[in-house]
């Protein structure tokens, strides 16, 4: 009995599974960590920029607002958010604290907060309702807080970078399960500070000391992405236009102004647009962009809301280049989302369903030049199968997999994902059509990654597409090639 005992203690559950599984290509360079797989499958999500700005008609607040001034009149949290949901959102991330250092919940560490508002007679918790509401409506919840806090007498001081870790673990542990943590990049100047009125810098690469910050966040909310303009698991794309880079590496090495090592707030900014190929770190990029100009509700802006097709285009180049796609939605003074942002939304979530809802291959017939190990398991027919965690896994040599629709289709639009566990493999590839009994090369694209969206000039029309790898760093390991008429 012992010795049996013994035996099955020497051999966990785990390992059993591993000797069974077919042992696929090595890794290559840098790889996702389970929470930066889990955030890729996200790809697009909203923000909600909401605070004293939205009454004040401004976009930086000064920090000497007063508190009462927010003041919703008809706040809705299930109607802010049903939107967002429809648009086709998996999460939201809320501004809980802007620089103006106004909390959106009852905080203990500031007066400068809700509770002094004249809002539900200072009862109100809006982090609370909004975050009640995503869950409602499907989707994560994720927390924008400023280190820069305009309102904090400490400000530019270490009693300040303490009352900041409050705030967070406040957040982290009363607000549920939190998907993303989004610090902004913006450090120091001049603001209120208590009733000083003066200009504060701040050190950019020491004052905050956020490895120790990330700890707390680890510690808190291990499953959290952090988001910064150099990670640790997000990485900002460098505008605020929401476009990444044609082409956009999920992988990188981060250096600072100057040189030396990246801190948020400094950074070579154009690096984070093209990020680097073999980089160390994997640290995909997150396009944050606005659906109007300004980030916070303005009432002259309401006739400059983005429509329907140009999210589409923002959406081809983030999330059709590797990226996620952040776009903020500014609730007005009502507390809702203005009807000309909802008109937009609901227009871009049936775009999307229109432009994906067929995927052409999805029953289509896959054969490959080659497979690893000549494994089922890695199989060609893996790159059709509708889901993310089964591959093609190409031998070595050319890699070229053949997709047979099974009669003439017209398409516009190729979806290209790589298996991501193993890493960023694939440099560029070719997609060719078949015509007239022979192939022609239709189009070409570099870094793939987590999805690679290919826009037809105009649309194909055939009964077969080959994809070509035709630069690669390691042998091609692709979860899916899926096409679409938009
Ligand atoms: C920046 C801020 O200064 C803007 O106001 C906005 O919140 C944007 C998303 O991040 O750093
Ligand atoms: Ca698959």
């Amino acid at each position: 009995m012992i010795s049996r005992r013994r035996f099955s203690a020497a051999l966990p559950f785990a390992a059993t599974l591993a000797s069974a599984a077919p042992k696929g290509p090595a890794p290559f360079g840098a790889l996702p960590s389970a929470r930066q797989l889990a955030w890729h499958e996200l790809e697009f999500y909203g923000f909600l920029h909401f605070t004293v700005n939205t009454f004040t008609d401004k976009e930086w607040g000064y920090g000497d607002e007063s508190p009462n001034l927010f003041n919703p009149t008809e706040f809705d949290a299930d109607r802010m958010v049903e939107p967002l949901a429809a648009a086709g959102m998996k999460g939201v991330i809320l501004t809980c604290k802007h620089h103006d250092g106004f909390c959106l919940w009852p905080t203990r560490t500031t007066e400068h907060c809700v509770r002094n508002s004249a809002w539900r007679g200072g009862k109100g918790d809006a982090v609370k309702e909004i975050s009640e509401a995503a869950r409602r409506h499907g989707l994560k919840f994720g927390v924008y807080l400023s280190p820069w806090d305009r309102n904090n007498a400490h400000y530019g001081r270490p009693e300040y970078i303490e009352t900041y870790r409050s705030q967070l673990r406040e957040l982290l542990t009363q607000y549920g399960p939190i998907y993303e943590v989004w610090h902004d990049g913006a450090n120091g100047g001049d603001g209120f500070y208590g009733g000083a009125r003066e200009k504060r810098q701040i050190d950019r690469k020491t004052y905050y000391d956020w490895p120790k910050t990330w700890e707390l966040t680890r510690t808190l909310a291990p499953n959290a992405v952090i988001f910064s303009d150099v990670g640790p698991d997000v990485r900002w794309v460098g505008n605020e236009r929401g476009i990444a880079n044609e082409t956009c590496w999920a992988t990188i090495d981060p250096v600072g102004r100057e040189g030396g090592p990246a801190a948020p707030g400094d950074v070579q900014e154009k690096d984070l647009t093209t990020g680097h190929r073999g980089g160390k770190r994997w640290l995909p990029a997150e396009c944050d962009v606005s659906i109007r100009p300004g980030w916070f509700w303005h009432e002259k802006e309401n006739g400059r809301v983005k429509s329907p097709e140009t999210l589409m285009d923002l959406y081809f180049k983030s999330v059709g280049r590797g990226a996620s796609f952040l776009l903020n939605v500014p609730p007005d003074r009502r507390g809702l989302l203005n009807e000309a942002d909802v008109q937009s939304l609901r227009g871009f979530g049936e775009l999307v369903r229109r432009t994906f809802g067929e995927n052409l291959a999805a029953k289509a017939r896959a054969t490959a030049s080659s497979v690893f190990a000549k494994g089922r398991a890695f199989r060609a027919e893996n790159a059709v199968d509708g889901r993310r965690d089964t591959y093609w896994a190409a031998g070595d040599g050319p890699a070229e997999l053949t997709v047979d629709l099974g009669r003439e289709a017209s398409f516009n639009i190729v979806r290209l994902r790589e298996y991501l566990p193993l890493g960023q493999r694939i440099d560029s590839v070719a997609v060719d059509a078949w015509r007239d009994g022979g192939w022609k090369e239709i189009a070409q694209a570099t870094s793939i990654g987590a999805c690679r969206l290919i826009r037809l000039a105009e649309p194909a029309a055939s009964t077969k597409i080959r994809v070509r790898v035709t630069k690669a760093s390691a042998s091609a390991a692709i979860s899916e090639v899926a096409v679409f008429k938009g």
